[in-house]
């Protein structure tokens, strides 16, 4: 695997928990990735119509039909980075939890995500990792989808072009992604890390319906 920048380099501060770091990942490990991401997308798009009207793929399906992806995400590698970056030890989230590892596609107009924090249903901390893989305007520069964060009361705008390493709490920083246009395409590798796996019954149903609304039916999008 070749993610030798994962390891190098000074981490960037995590004061406003939140932070970046560009072309994360070698030229030909990315270029892999997106070449899996794109063929799982056609793959998904001749099972599920529904696909093309942007949606997520769950980590169960990655599973099956992407596991380089999920080889990456537990990896000791991205755990170490993410761990240097927020400053406490974390582990990738449970293999029942479909948020884990999954990738969100924005495709047709008006996709989006409104105003939400992710929610934490673990004892610990719980972080959100982004890795854009493709954005796309119609003249080749980015879309106008626009990752904004909270950051003391005020709206950021995080740029996302592809290969840009994205670390935030999401559960502490809200956050929404604006609406992609006609013509447009952007599609995010989206993974969680968090320093205790473990979670209470309560926050296990939680979770289960959470995913049930972002994996099943899309509330999120609407
Ligand atoms: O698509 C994005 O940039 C962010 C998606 C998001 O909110 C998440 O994965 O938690
Ligand atoms: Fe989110």
């Amino acid at each position: 695997m070749q993610t030798q920048r994962l390891d190098t380099g000074s981490a960037p501060t995590f004061e406003s928990r939140l932070a970046v770091i560009d072309a994360i990942l070698e030229d030909k490990a990315f270029e892999k990735i997106r070449g899996d991401v794109e063929a799982l997308v056609d793959t998904e798009r001749s099972y599920l119509p529904a696909h093309k009207k942007g949606g997520t793929v769950a980590y169960s399906t990655l599973r099956e039909r992407a596991p380089n992806l999920v080889a990456h995400y537990h990896s000791g590698a991205f755990s170490r980075l993410v761990s240097r970056i927020t400053g406490i030890a974390v582990h990738p989230t449970p293999l029942h939890d479909e948020s884990s590892c999954s990738v969100l596609f924005y495709e047709k107009p008006g996709d989006h995500i409104g105003w939400h924090y992710d929610h934490n249903f673990y004892r610990g901390r719980h972080f959100t990792v982004l890795i854009p893989m493709v954005n796309r305007g119609p003249a080749g520069g980015l879309s106008s989808a626009r990752l904004m964060a909270k950051q003391r009361g005020r709206d950021m705008e995080i740029a996302t072009p592809p290969n840009r390493l994205i670390v935030f709490e999401g559960a502490k920083v809200r956050h929404r992604v604006t609406p992609i246009a006609e013509g447009e395409r952007r599609v995010v590798w989206s993974m969680t890390y968090c320093t205790d796996p473990r979670n209470s019954a309560v926050q296990g149903i939680a979770r289960r319906v959470k995913d049930t609304a972002f994996f099943g039916w899309r509330s999120l999008w609407t």
